[in-house]
């Protein structure tokens, strides 16, 4: 396995560093220690022509100004906390609120804004980027110091495995992932509406107002939800449903069923033959498809249009402290948080 790396800038008066691991079968993976964030990812289609197949933006100082969440590590908690507010242990916590009355991907100085330290592993089969950081007790409302090491792992197996590892001095919550969206066509100008979805769930959660849980799990069952057969993501972006039409297209967590050595979703993208097999450990899995066209900022020169990516944001249940059976996100001393995805990318001709 190939291992580089280099400086590509500051932010928080720290130098950022880029890695980037390559393995024999032409997939490379760039990492950086800014929100310890995939940059890139380099993959061959079924002709062998080799194109990034993630959203990323065209600088650092892009990434920090506009904050688009591509490709970053998201925590303390993922996606958002009604309120900004949890009881702990007969303590109400108020969060530091980013996203109106309610607080969204851990606050404003969320750990996708932090500049990590990071070491690289390399064997002959595999190599990994480990990214450390620490949050500081109160960071963004959050009780505890909590530190935190997420690696990234690219194998000679075309895997990338998303392992975290956290410990807290304090109970606290902790419920992170990775916010990376595909495009597998290589080509950000083309929507992700042809690519084809597999996902191995019966049941989603019910988005209200401002796109919070509503606590409702709603069955996947004849409805544009139902991705247990493959299908077109065009159909999530129909409109036939009110919570397709709500948000236009997905933006919700799936609750995966998680069925022995079958992959917990499938994307692919029949025109390149690129394929994604996600498999992880988590209980969910939020589908967000960038719902809306971006002109705030521009990627490879282009405004970002509608359906640019999708994400796989892997994690327990969003709010899940604030609603009844989402699962438990409390981290407390005497435990260690783990959690890992694999991402396993192969062609089909
Ligand atoms: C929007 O509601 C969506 C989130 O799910 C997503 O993570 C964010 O954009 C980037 O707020």
């Amino acid at each position: 396995m190939k291992v580089s790396e280099a400086i590509i800038g500051q932010a928080h008066g720290k130098d950022v560093v880029a890695y980037t691991l390559t393995n024999p079968n032409g997939i490379s993976l760039t990492a950086m220690t800014y929100g310890a964030s995939i940059t890139e990812l380099l993959m061959p289609d079924k002709n062998g022509k080799v194109d990034n197949v993630i959203l990323a933006m065209d600088s650092l100082d892009d990434y920090v100004t506009h904050r688009p969440y591509y490709g970053a590590t998201i925590g303390r908690i993922a996606g958002r906390i009604t309120k900004g507010a949890f009881d702990l242990d007969g303590t109400t916590h108020q969060l530091v609120v980013n996203e109106g009355v309610n607080q969204l991907h851990g606050g404003p100085d969320g750990l996708d804004t932090h500049v990590w330290d990071a070491e690289v592993e390399a064997s002959a089969d595999e190599a990994s980027i480990h990214f450390t950081t620490t949050d500081a007790d109160g960071a963004n409302g959050y009780p505890g110091t909590l530190s935190v090491k997420v690696s990234y792992t690219l194998t000679a197996e075309n895997e990338w495995k998303v392992t975290y590892r956290a410990t807290t001095d304090q109970p606290t919550l902790f419920n992170p992932t990775n916010h990376v969206y595909f495009n597998l066509s290589g080509d950000i100008n083309q929507p992700i509406l042809q690519h084809n979805l597999q996902l191995n769930s019966a049941a989603f959660a019910e988005l209200g107002e401002s796109n919070m849980p509503t606590g409702a799990l709603l069955p996947t069952e004849g409805t544009p939800f139902d991705f247990r057969n493959e299908g077109k993501l065009a159909v999530a972006a129909e409109g036939s449903h009110p919570q397709t039409r709500k948000v236009a297209g997905f933006d919700h967590p799936f609750l995966l069923q998680h069925d022995e050595g079958k992959p917990d979703a499938i994307l692919s993208d029949a025109e390149s033959g690129r394929t994604v097999k996600m498999y992880t450990d988590q209980d969910s899995v939020v589908i967000y498809m960038h719902n809306a066209a971006i002109d705030k900022y521009t990627v490879a020169g282009n405004p970002v249009i509608q359906y640019a990516g999708i994400t796989l944001e892997t994690q327990a249940l969003p709010d899940a402290i604030n609603q009844e059976g989402f699962g438990d996100i409390v981290l407390r001393p005497d435990e260690v948080y783990t959690a890992e995805t694999i991402y396993k990318f192969e062609v089909q001709q």
